[in-house]
């Protein structure tokens, strides 16, 4: 299991949708990542840093002075000088290092983290998720998810051309922006019932995720015992917003533009007891 220790430091970042269309935001969240990572251990990256993701060969396609690529060079020079770098798959981007061949990972030095994906800091359980797999009321949507994420629908996508990926990504994007002005608000939440289920079947008193676009410090009970969800910030410099979580010492809080008013660091949780 991966363990951050007492002494190191994790950041946690995620749903930066990354593109070379939003220049602005790329560099806010780069500058930013860029000067809290210098100080930590361990860097766990949980989903939708990309706005697109259609295949690791997207790598050799990317302009060399873009946002995407500068973020993957950071990365790659962070993992270079020994930090740990996690990087688990968002809605946007699950199909990094989605084939065997070479690709996202070695481009990186980063590791691919499952999702959900429980780590250890300071001997505190901690669960990792992106967060779209709790979003359970939003039917239509996990069952695209569903379908997506089996291997016939991956191989058949990915043995598209580039281009015609990226198109696709586009057309989905686009349809998925309409679709949500529709929707009912609450669907596109976390289903309170399905966050107690993952926490309780990981054992895990801490949760972190993003992708709601809904930066909150929760604090809920699992199986009748003190438990917490931090809900990490989207990015988006036109409208101020984004931020990351740092842990370090047995406390968890904001780093970086959280909106306001941000939530204050908190104690993490003791173990779970053994059960
Ligand atoms: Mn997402």
């Amino acid at each position: 299991m991966l363990s951050v220790r007492r002494g190191q430091a994790a950041l946690f970042v995620s749903d930066m949708h990354l593109a070379d269309a939003q220049p602005r935001t790329g560099r806010f969240f780069l500058e930013t990542f860029l000067r809290e990572a210098q100080a930590v251990s361990h860097v766990f990256v949980l989903g939708d840093a990309f706005d697109a993701w259609v295949g690791d060969d997207q790598i050799s396609a990317l302009p060399a002075d873009g946002i995407e690529a500068a973020f993957i060079r950071a990365l790659a020079a962070l993992a270079q000088r020994g930090v740990m770098v996690g990087v688990m798959r968002g809605n946007r981007d699950f199909l990094l290092q989605a084939e065997a061949r070479p690709g996202w990972c070695e481009a990186t030095g980063a590791r691919l983290l499952p999702d959900p994906c429980r780590i250890e800091i300071d001997g505190t359980p901690v669960l990792l998720a992106h967060g779209d797999a709790l979003c359970t009321d939003d039917t239509e949507y996990q069952a695209f998810r569903a379908r997506a994420r089996t291997e016939a629908w991956q191989r058949a996508f990915l043995a598209q051309p580039l281009a015609e990926r990226q198109a696709t990504a586009r057309a989905m994007r686009a349809q998925s922006e309409l679709a949500k002005q529709t929707r009912d608000e609450a669907i596109m939440d976390v289903s309170p019932d399905a966050v107690s289920a993952l926490m309780a079947q990981w054992r895990c008193r801490l949760l972190v995720h993003g992708h709601t676009h809904r930066p909150a410090h929760h604090r809920l009970r699992v199986n009748g015992e003190d438990a917490q969800r931090w809900v990490l910030p989207d990015w988006d410099a036109e409208r101020g917003r984004g931020g990351m979580l740092l842990a370090r010492d047995g406390i968890i809080g904001p780093v970086g533009p959280w909106p306001a008013p941000a939530p204050a660091p908190a104690a993490m949780p003791a173990d779970f007891g053994g059960r």
